[in-house]
């Protein structure tokens, strides 16, 4: 037979799947529903080889769960939104629009050439009107269930590019792009109250089981709950400004209290800016310490500063003990109060700080075992458990009981009317401000008159379309700029009003595409409830671990927030969860620093060290570390590249194979060539069954002699292994299975001599299952296979085969015995023996003693799954 030619098979293939339809889900199929999403690709114009790795481990289940009857819904579409347009309307002067969908087309020819079972009849992009109007109208429905509001908000502001910034655009203190120093402006901005679900979104984690540990930890650390006491320290009137009579802190370890050695406002307290009124180097220092801006990590890497105010606090439990009141650049405003009390010898950041100003340290909580009077704290701070020391009546206590008794004293405990402690639960989670001074995006749907104040526009008023006239000549917020489009009459007063023209954050498109894709043809609502309910949710989701945090949070928060508002019926948006690991290369330098594509260069071992020079030319190239594919290193591959030199099988093939889809998987050419020749293997091997299995008796033989026996335990076992692979998303075990597989037929078809009927139908079954377990992973090699064995329909549409339990022996391997190196027979043990198991059935074999004689057994060496070593 000749060679697979997969350059015409696959596109040839795809246009068979495409005129069926087979992949399009049913809303109403009576069968049971498997929801598998990808994370939507972001049309920047090209597919990259992330997102191959990604839609084929998709693509494997999808594939499965139809074969396995399964009413499978498996949709594509775009998170079309962002920045980037922009940047190429001033950079290239191309329209966002036209840039976004021209990227789209491109991209949907590239994901096409993979070979992607996707129903595209339920395709979108998140800024086609007639998706984000449906985002306006629950923005709508959100402002009047109390769960979007406008509020002041401290923001970074780009003075320069006139826009407010994300922490994560803000660099040393100024703005990515335009590199001047940020402000902190306050402005009014729209945020959905995600803090309202806090709690929920924390506990529901506990039911989320198949959704990976690392993810949940994530989340629930950005969930950030934790109880502890609000405390109102009384200030000594004597040092404090005018008005101002107590400092009210929050924490986390009341029992620590004794150890207090300062307190810590943040620089945007009113306090401090009391304090700066009247003091030129506090309001200096205040100023100083801003420039770092708002970022977390900003603030975690910035060396601890503060700045004395003068200010003195009262210790709650000594009128006599006077506590001084610092300005730190490490309390945040936004947390808690925006006020700690600091005990250096139980809080890193503390002692650090203290071992700066000078301030001392005494330890409260000593470790069992230690003795308290010799104990002392340097440089390290304890956190750990322990007794109390050095804290009057908490002495000897655990830890536990000297925070109770310490909320005990103070909730019971008044000054003026109010109790001086108060216990509380605080979280980290901040609401969601969605506003971005940006164009393209979707118009938040509101109106400010001069006389209504805030109005929403009308849902009968939906959409607001984005104007497509707009000029990217001037720094800001185009929608600003445009002539005509921000004036409206009020809907209210029929007054003079302006639009919003602040658009929403990109996250929020991307927190309901899950289910609008279980009915994308509604056109009054987001959802239709009934189909969302019945499709939703996704039972798999798969995406790249960088969006653990926000983009599922978000998600979470905006699936309860849709149940509270009546558009879907459950809280929880993703079922399983998985998280896929990166596509990762070794970089190419030249001699001066440059980086070169892996496609300039040839790698050849020389000796026993692998060694790189230039294709052309023949210079010689510094082999760097393996790093992830990224343009400025170069080691990037082209999806295209390898599609059009070896097929879209190969490179899914490839991507599947070696490293478990959590990891990162290391790009190798030599490996793309095994894959390629693979595929060619398997060609061989089916059209050589066919051939055989052509004369097989039609009916299944009464009884199998040894060898077809044998096959046919091969064939049931690799289809037990490969079907539980898929199901765990083991999709490298699983190709290692199929590898076996092909193997143990490849030696029955290379065996010489008649062949009973019994044995032809067992290679033809053999066949048959090969080809099924390999569709969902090279879908068009085993569409050309299934017309090669005769079998009807597309293999895409045929049912999964089923096993036949009876056949499934108990999993052995049978390993090679030597003595001092000879060969002296074999042993067959389970599979998962350890070696004291091993060792014992190779000393009891009778050959292993005869040839041992009397010589006493000096060590067993077991090399795993192959041979057992005696050394007498
Ligand atoms: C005294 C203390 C002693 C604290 C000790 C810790 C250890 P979590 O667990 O994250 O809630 N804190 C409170 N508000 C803060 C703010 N706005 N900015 C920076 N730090 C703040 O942390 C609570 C602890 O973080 C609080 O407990 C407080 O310091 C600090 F040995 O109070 B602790
Ligand atoms: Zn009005």
């Amino acid at each position: 037979s000749e060679r697979y030619n997969a350059r015409e098979s696959e596109p040839y293939w795809q246009r068979q799947w495409d005129e069926k339809a087979i992949f399009a889900a049913k809303n109403d199929d009576p069968r049971p529903k498997y929801y598998v999403l990808e994370m939507f690709p972001y049309p920047s114009g090209r597919i990259h080889i992330g997102h191959v790795r990604n839609y084929t481990l998709g693509d494997v289940l999808a594939r499965f769960m139809r074969a396995k009857g399964f009413n499978v819904l498996h949709p594509m579409g775009w998170d079309a939104f962002g920045l980037p347009a922009e940047n190429a309307a001033i950079e290239r002067k191309v329209a966002p629009k036209a840039w976004t969908y021209d990227n789209i087309d491109a991209m949907k020819k590239q994901l096409r050439s993979i070979g992607l079972s996707l129903d595209w009849s339920r395709e979108f992009a998140t800024c086609d009107p007639s998706y984000y109007r449906h985002q306006q109208k629950m923005f709508n429905d959100f402002l009047r269930a109390g769960l979007a509001e406008r509020e002041k908000r401290k923001v970074n502001w780009d003075p320069v590019d006139m826009t407010v910034l994300a922490n994560e655009q803000v660099i040393d203190g100024r703005g990515w792009r335009s590199g001047a120093v940020v402000e902190q402006r306050e402005m009014n901005q729209w945020v959905f109250k995600i803090t309202k679900y806090s709690q929920e979104l924390l506990d529901a984690l506990d039911t989320l089981d198949r959704w990976p540990d690392k993810v949940r930890l994530m989340q629930r650390n950005w969930i950030g709950r934790s109880e502890g006491l609000l405390v109102r320290f009384a200030l000594d009137e004597a040092t404090t400004p005018a008005g101002e009579t107590e400092l009210k802190i929050f924490t986390t370890r009341p029992d620590t209290l004794f150890g207090a050695k300062f307190m810590a406002i943040s620089a945007d307290h009113p306090l401090a800016q009391a304090a700066a009124a009247k003091n030129p180097a506090l309001a200096e220092f205040i100023a100083e310490i801003k420039r770092i801006g708002t970022a977390q990590e900003a603030i975690d890497t910035a060396e601890k500063q503060g700045f004395d105010t003068g200010i003195r606090a009262i210790h709650p439990f000594d009128p006599n003990w006077k506590l001084p009141v610092y300005v730190a650049n490490f309390v945040l405003m936004e947390y808690g109060t925006g006020a700690i009390f600091g005990c250096p010898a139980h809080d890193q950041r503390d002692l650090d700080f203290v071992n700066k100003y000078n301030l001392g340290n005494t330890p409260v909580v000593c470790p069992e075992g230690q003795d308290p009077k010799t104990f002392v704290i340097t440089d390290t701070a304890y956190d750990g458990d322990g007794r109390m020391i050095n804290s009057r009546f908490l002495d000897g206590m655990t830890i536990d009981q000297a925070k109770e008794e310490v909320a005990k004293r103070l909730e019971s405990e008044l000054r003026g009317n109010a109790p001086v402690g108060e216990r509380q639960v605080n979280f980290r989670l901040r609401d969601w401000g969605i506003s971005r001074q940006r164009y393209w995006g979707c118009p938040i749907p509101v109106i400010h008159c001069p006389k209504c104040d805030v109005v929403p526009v009308p849902d009968k008023d939906l959409p607001v379309v984005l104007p497509e006239d707009v000029t990217f000549d001037r720094p800001g917020n185009a929608l600003d700029h445009h002539p005509t489009w921000k004036h409206v009459n009020c809907p209210q007063c029929g007054g003079k009003a302006t639009r919003e023209t602040d658009t929403m954050d990109t996250f929020v498109d991307s927190s309901w595409y899950f289910a609008r894709f279980t009915d994308p043809w509604n056109e009054t609502s987001p959802t239709t409830p009934a189909v969302a309910n019945r499709m939703m949710p996704v039972d798999q989701y798969i995406g790249g671990v960088e969006h653990a945090i926000l983009h599922l949070l978000y998600s979470r928060f905006f699936t309860r927030a849709m149940k509270a508002t009546g558009h879907i019926d459950m809280t929880e948006p993703f079922a399983g969860m998985f998280t896929q690991g990166m596509v990762v290369h070794e970089t190419y330098q030249k001699a001066d620093g440059t980086y070169v594509t892996p496609a300039e260069v040839k790698v050849e071992m020389v000796g026993s060290e692998r060694r790189a020079i230039m294709i052309y030319g023949g210079d010689e190239i510094t082999i760097g570390p393996i790093e992830k594919m990224s343009k400025s290193k170069k080691n990037t591959v082209d999806p295209d590249d390898i599609i059009a030199t070896y097929g879209a099988d190969v490179a899914r093939w490839f991507m599947l194979s070696d490293s478990p889809p959590d990891r990162d998987v290391i790009w190798s050419d030599e490996r793309v060539q095994g894959a390629a020749r693979f595929v060619q293997r398997l060609w061989r091997l089916i059209n050589e069954s066919a051939e055989i299995g052509a004369v097989a008796p039609a009916a299944r033989p009464a009884s199998f002699g040894a060898d077809a026996l044998g096959l046919r335990k091969a064939t049931h076992g690799a289809l037990d292994k490969v079907s539980t692979g898929i199901e765990r998303l083991h999709f490298n075990v699983c190709l290692a299975h199929i590898r076996e597989f092909s193997n143990a037929l490849g030696e029955i078809l290379a065996r010489p001599g008649q062949r009973a009927p019994d044995l032809i139908w067992a290679i033809r079954e053999a066949g048959v299952t090969l080809v099924q377990l390999v569709a969902p992973m090279m879908p068009h090699l085993a569409e050309a296979c299934w017309v090669v064995l005769k079998q009807p329909g597309l293999v895409s549409e045929a049912n999964w085969p089923q096993i036949e339990r009876d056949l499934l022996v108990e999993d052995t391997v049978t390993l090679v015995v030597q003595v001092n190196g000879k060969k002296r027979g074999e042993v067959t043990v389970a599979r998962t023996a350890q070696n004291p198991e091993i060792e014992a059935a190779v000393l009891a074999l009778d050959a292993v003693k005869q040839s041992l004689g009397d010589k006493p057994v000096r060590k067993v060496i077991v090399v795993p799954m192959r041979i057992v070593n005696v050394v007498g």
